[in-house]
């Protein structure tokens, strides 16, 4: 009902605005005047207007920053965030600074340089070699510096020092994710997608694991996939976390908007990103809400389920970190059972 109230509204709007234009047609053949010329008085409203609405847009801006600055994300939970962090403020500043510069100029010139009696005609020339040069060359030397201070960040965040840190697996498919930690000896078992089936009916191997190897420090028998009910991902503040990324189908893409973190997940390959992250989501949940929680989203378009693939990360103590790894099971204690697996 209030959609057709609307088009209604609109509707009418739209009639009553042709036929105020036909009365001035109309008008203009009587008093033999031509509507469509563009006069002195008209030019006088419309730099003014021009003004005015130039004006209202920058408060405008100003406001809205202000108003919907507390939407945006809180400050990084991560080492390498921080920098991201700041490499973003300065080019957000830069931009708004050179925003501000061309608007107000272009506002202002158009209104003092209106076609009228008593003003000043603006000066027309066809070319300029000094000013092509001016900003040609000055755009050019601010955006080298923009790119080769983000270049530095990227190579910063990219090299970052992965020993110590420890090794989970984020295997991503349509729609969903799966986590593998490495367990006792920080490395996880080699996986091949040939391997990846419905072995047997009390449990999958949807990750492709290859569990064939017996020996007794074989890499996979100590990690952990945690089971599709807790498909949580756990992370210890402050302990350096290096993330390796697999994907079964199509391109996935891994985004922790908190950490500043996002990395492709492509089929046929391995990719990672290495960060540590430095506040508990309890530390997070009293500054932003009990509502807040740390997620890892699909950030590329994946297919219909897209909008929903995503998986809750909690980042909390070695002690808390400690209790929950000891309920957990190993590959090899699961699969104890179904030697099916084993073949
Ligand atoms: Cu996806």
């Amino acid at each position: 009902m209030t959609n057709i109230l609307i088009f209604l509204v609109g509707f009418l709007g739209i009639v009553t605005l042709v036929q105020v234009l036909r009365v001035s047609e109309l008008m203009s053949a009587v008093q033999k005047q031509d509507v469509n010329e563009v006069n002195e008085k008209d030019n006088i409203f419309n730099s003014k207007m021009m003004f005015i609405v130039g004006g209202l847009f920058l408060i405008s801006f100003v406001w809205q920053y202000f108003e919907w600055e507390h939407l945006l994300l809180p400050a990084a939970s991560s080492d390498h965030g921080a920098i991201i962090d700041e490499l973003m403020t300065f080019t957000m500043l830069l931009i708004i600074f050179v925003f501000f510069i061309t608007h107000v100029f272009l506002f202002w010139y158009t209104f003092k340089y209106r076609k009228g009696k008593g003003n000043e005609t603006a000066y027309y020339f066809v070319h300029n070699n000094k000013l092509e040069m001016i900003w040609t060359v000055v755009p050019a030397i601010v955006l080298t510096g923009v790119i080769l201070y983000g270049l530095s960040t990227w190579n910063k965040i990219t090299n970052a020092d992965t020993t110590g840190a420890k090794v989970i697996e984020i295997y991503a498919k349509q729609f969903g994710w799966t986590a593998r930690y490495s367990g006792n000896d920080n490395e996880l078992g080699s996986a091949n997608y040939r391997l990846v089936s419905p072995i047997n009916p009390s449990g999958t191997n949807a990750l492709g694991v290859d569990t064939r190897s017996n020996d007794a420090n074989a890499t996979w028998k100590d990690d952990i996939i945690t089971s599709a009910a807790d498909n949580v991902v756990h992370l210890v503040k402050g302990q350096p976390v290096l993330l390796k990324f697999r994907s079964q189908d199509v391109i996935h893409s891994a985004f922790l908007p908190h950490f500043r973190v996002q990395m492709n997940c492509v089929p046929g390959m391995t990719t990672q990103f290495a960060f540590t992250p430095t506040k508990t989501t309890a530390e997070m949940k009293e500054a932003e809400g009990e509502d807040f929680d740390y997620v890892l989203l699909c950030n590329k378009i994946c297919g219909v389920s897209h909008y929903n693939m995503q998986i809750k990360f909690i980042v909390e103590t070695q002690e808390e970190y400690d209790t929950w790894m000891s309920s957990q099971k190993t590959l090899s204690e699961k699969l104890s059972t179904q030697t099916l697996l084993l073949n």
